[in-house]
Parts: structure tokens; sequence; C-alpha cells
């Protein structure tokens, strides 16, 4: 795919804000810190589009980003931020979930999980709400460059596990370091609108 246009279309707390459910959306999810935004910038090819941060808690909006005018990429913010206040974090749950629930045309979530570590029980609950809603079946591993080859190869698979991933669900490697795993990534992506477009 060749990114010709990639702007941010909507910065949402609220379903009001959200733009017009005119194009598909395919949407990243994960704990905050995790590389959500470092990731999104990577595959669109966009340095500074989405706004990342070393201090966690950065993204704390839905930020809708339309690539070609015929499809949008979804940040959504992170969870798992203590410093977040009680009621933010209700909040966090509310916003996540009527993204979720209403979304008509929302193709999938990628959850990103932090490769180097055990999924955290918030981890394990985001993919069993996108198993609730149907909209399962890709992680990706972030920070890959932090860990060798063979700790990919172990994580990957505690991974899988604990999340509950099925045979056919998958699990890709990232580093937005090395600027590895994206095109398996864009591939995914591809294939998922293709066969979006089809039906
Ligand atoms: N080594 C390494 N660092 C990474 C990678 N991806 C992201 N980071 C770093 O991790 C930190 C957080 O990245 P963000 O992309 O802002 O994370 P986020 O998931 O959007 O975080 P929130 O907006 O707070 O939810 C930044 O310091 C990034 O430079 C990676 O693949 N490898
Ligand atoms: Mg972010």
């Amino acid at each position: 795919m060749i990114i010709k246009k990639a702007e941010l279309a909507a910065v949402a707390a609220k379903r009001a804000q959200y733009p017009e459910e005119n194009m598909a959306e395919i949407a990243f999810a994960g704990r905050s810190n995790v590389g959500k935004s470092s990731l999104i910038n990577l595959l669109l090819n966009r340095k500074k589009l989405a706004r990342t941060s070393s201090s966690p808690g950065k993204t704390r909006t839905i930020n809708f980003y339309q690539i070609n005018d015929a499809f949008r990429i979804v940040d959504l913010p992170g969870y798992g931020y203590a410093k977040v206040s009680r009621s933010l974090s209700e909040n966090w749950g509310d916003m996540i979930e009527t993204y979720l629930a209403g979304r008509q045309r929302l193709l999938k979530v990628i959850q990103l999980v932090d490769i180097r570590h055990m999924p955290t029980e918030q981890d394990v609950q985001m993919y069993e709400w996108l198993k609730h809603y149907g909209l399962d079946g890709v992680v990706i591993g972030t920070k890959a460059d932090k860990i060798s080859k063979n700790e990919i190869v172990k994580n990957s698979a505690v991974i899988r596990k604990t999340l509950g991933l099925s045979e056919t669900d998958l699990i890709i490697p990232v580093s937005t370091l090395k600027r590895t795993g994206t095109d398996e990534l864009m591939a995914y992506i591809d294939d998922l609108l293709k066969v979006n477009e089809q039906e």
C-alpha cells in the first residue's frame, strides 16, 4: 500500500466527536507506553503524526487518522497507567467500550503487548473484550529489539497461551526502533481492507 495521504481526522472523547461512519476502521489498543502511537507513525511513514512520549499516558483520547481518504487507523488511549485518577480510568473503560460496541465499520482491533513481559490482567481483559465483540485475531509484540530471537519465540508462546489465542490468531513481533515486523503487519492490514471491499 502506498500512503499518499495521512491526516488527523478527529480527536474524540465521546461518540458525538467521532467522524462519520463512512469508511472502514482498524484500531490499535494496548497498555500505556506499549508503543501504539510509535507503531502508527512508522506504519504511516509519518514521524510525528501521532504524538508519542517516554512517559505513559500520552494518548488519552480516541484519535482517528484518515489514510488515502479510504480508511482510518484509530489510536485508542492506553490502559494500566497507575497515575491516572480513578474517575479517569472509569472514563477510559466507557470510552473504549462505547467505541468497540457501537462502531459499524470497525474491522479489527490490533492489540499490542510488550513482548518482554507476561501480559497483564488488563491485557487479558482487553483481549476478552475483543473476542466478545468479534474484533480479535491479531496481537503485536512490541519492543522486540530489546530481547533475543530465542526469547521472542519463547515469549510469543507465553503471550499466545496467556491471552488464549486460537491457532489461527497471529502474533507479530515488531520493533519500531529496528523497523522490523511492520511489513508483515501492513500486509495483514492490506488483506483486511481487501476482504472488506469484496464483501
Ligand atoms: N526500544 C523500543 N522502544 C519503543 C518501541 N516502540 C515504542 N518505543 C518507546 O516506547 C515509548 C512509548 O511509546 P508510545 O508510542 O508513545 O506509546 P503508546 O502506547 O502510544 O502510549 P500511550 O499514548 O501512553 O498509551 C516511547 O519512548 C517510544 O520511543 C520499540 O519498538 N522499541
Ligand atoms: Mg499513544
